[in-house]
């Protein structure tokens, strides 16, 4: 940033934290805040969900898909680690990097999801480790042969189901390692694609079998300072429109009853369903959650977020409810019709944001007008809030941070573009 709009943003951010503290918020205090705040950056989006298994690999099955065709997406692991590099760049903060099984460094070699170990990942934890992040973790039961019926890990074949049950053991194991590697806990999330495109007549059996089918998955013990579990639910996806085994019912008593973490991803749940409201809910009686940060637009779950009402609402109720440090954010969202980077660093930036927001509400004043009755006040202060110079806030954020904003970024992405990614293919 130049000498002289530096200065414009201290000077701007200097009124701004006056408006603040007129309503008894010390802006200085959530920035502090703010950059404890740390999201888990999904590495799928660079390449579209393609992973390294195989050199034409892309997403396949599994009720996601990608859609666009914007040039320049990762072709290999340098590829994928140096845009990393450069979104992390554009996202103020000190963050994690969230893998799936197909990213491991096969060194061309062809390794099915029953064999793969920590071994594949070791180049992934020393990258990690120089960069300074943290690794999450997810087995990958899609873009397979053997996923291909749409069940994988409640299919009533014997074989079909331990062939992905040796999988996900087998990611528990190298969380395990990562954790330990890093000395920060890994999240191994998992998510599996099972249902059917239409009414089924036997939904017990497959919800049955994928009970017994992770109770057999998490017998394997492992130290929460090396690795925690989530389970992922879905509504519905492409080809599993009538019926979704792991639906947000079943995981949701399943993760109580195991004394597991839930992931909420938000784009799984119906359209006037509200993530944010169920934060409260869950931590009744789990200790921790995880979050996938994602914006849901008809049919598909996987848009870039941004900084709507749902994403704020999330956050909001995460900082009123102060347990940022039980929720785990995540990314998860894939568009290959814009600037995969760009994408990246505008859904980080919009988590980031919608947590600043939420630390700039004006809390005391606001609980105290509901105390005392006075709905009229409250929300009168929740809509003035909107209009607070949050901008300058998070401009003086990004000046603090050394990551460029407004125009800059915007113009710093396609640097990045018209020099690496469009020369890809
Ligand atoms: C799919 C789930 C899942 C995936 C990733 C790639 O609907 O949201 O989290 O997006 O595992
Ligand atoms: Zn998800």
């Amino acid at each position: 940033m130049g000498e002289s709009s530096a200065a414009r943003v201290g000077k701007v951010y200097e009124l701004a934290r006056e408006a603040y503290a007129e309503v008894g918020v010390d802006a200085d205090e959530a920035l502090e805040r703010l950059t404890k705040v740390s999201l888990s950056l999904h590495v799928w989006q660079g390449d579209d969900v393609g992973g390294f298994e195989r050199p034409d690999a892309s997403l396949s099955g599994g009720g996601i898909m990608v859609t666009g065709s914007h040039p320049g997406r990762a072709r290999d692991l340098d590829e994928l680690r140096m845009d990393l590099r450069e979104a992390f760049s554009l996202i103020p903060g000190q963050h994690r990097l969230n893998l799936h099984a197909i990213y491991g460094d096969f060194g061309g070699k062809l390794v099915d999801r029953d064999e793969i170990g920590p071994e594949h990942f070791e180049s992934w934890v020393g990258w990690a480790k120089g960069e300074g992040l943290g690794l999450d973790f997810n087995a990958t039961c899609f873009s397979h042969a053997k996923a291909d019926s749409g069940l994988t890990l409640s299919h009533k074949e014997e074989g079909i189901r331990a062939f992905w049950m040796e999988h996900v053991k087998r990611c528990r194991e190298i969380s395990a390692f990562m954790g330990r590697e890093l000395g920060t806990p890994c999240i191994h999330n998992l998510w599996i694609p099972d249902g059917s495109k239409d009414t089924p007549v036997d939904r017990w059996s497959h919800r049955r079998i994928l009970r017994d089918a992770l109770d057999e998955i998490y017998a394997a013990e492992y130290s929460a300072a090396e690795m925690k579990d989530a389970v992922e639910s879905k509504l519905f996806g492409i080809g599993s429109e009538s019926f979704v085994v792991g639906s947000y019912d079943f995981y949701l008593a399943y993760a109580i009853a195991r004394g597991k973490m839930v992931c909420l991803d938000m784009g799984h749940f119906h359209p006037t369903e509200s993530v944010g409201d169920k934060v409260s809910a869950i931590l009744q009686f789990s200790d921790e959650l995880l979050i996938h940060v994602s914006r849901g637009v008809r049919w598909d779950s996987d848009h870039v977020p941004i900084l709507d009402d749902e994403l704020r609402l999330l956050m909001a109720e995460i900082v009123r409810g102060d347990v940022m440090d039980r929720v785990h954010l995540g990314l998860d969202f894939f568009d290959a019709s814009m600037n995969r980077v760009g994408a990246w660093a505008i859904g980080a930036t919009a988590a980031l944001q919608a947590v600043l927001m939420a630390l700039l509400e004006p809390r005391e004043e606001l609980r105290q007008m509901e105390e005392g009755g006075k709905n009229f006040a409250r929300l009168a202060m929740l809509e003035r809030s909107k209009a607070l110079p949050f901008g300058a806030v998070w401009d003086q954020h990004c000046l603090r941070s050394e990551v460029r904003t407004g125009r800059a970024w915007v113009e710093e992405i396609e640097r990045y573009e018209a020099e690496v990614t469009a020369k890809r293919d």
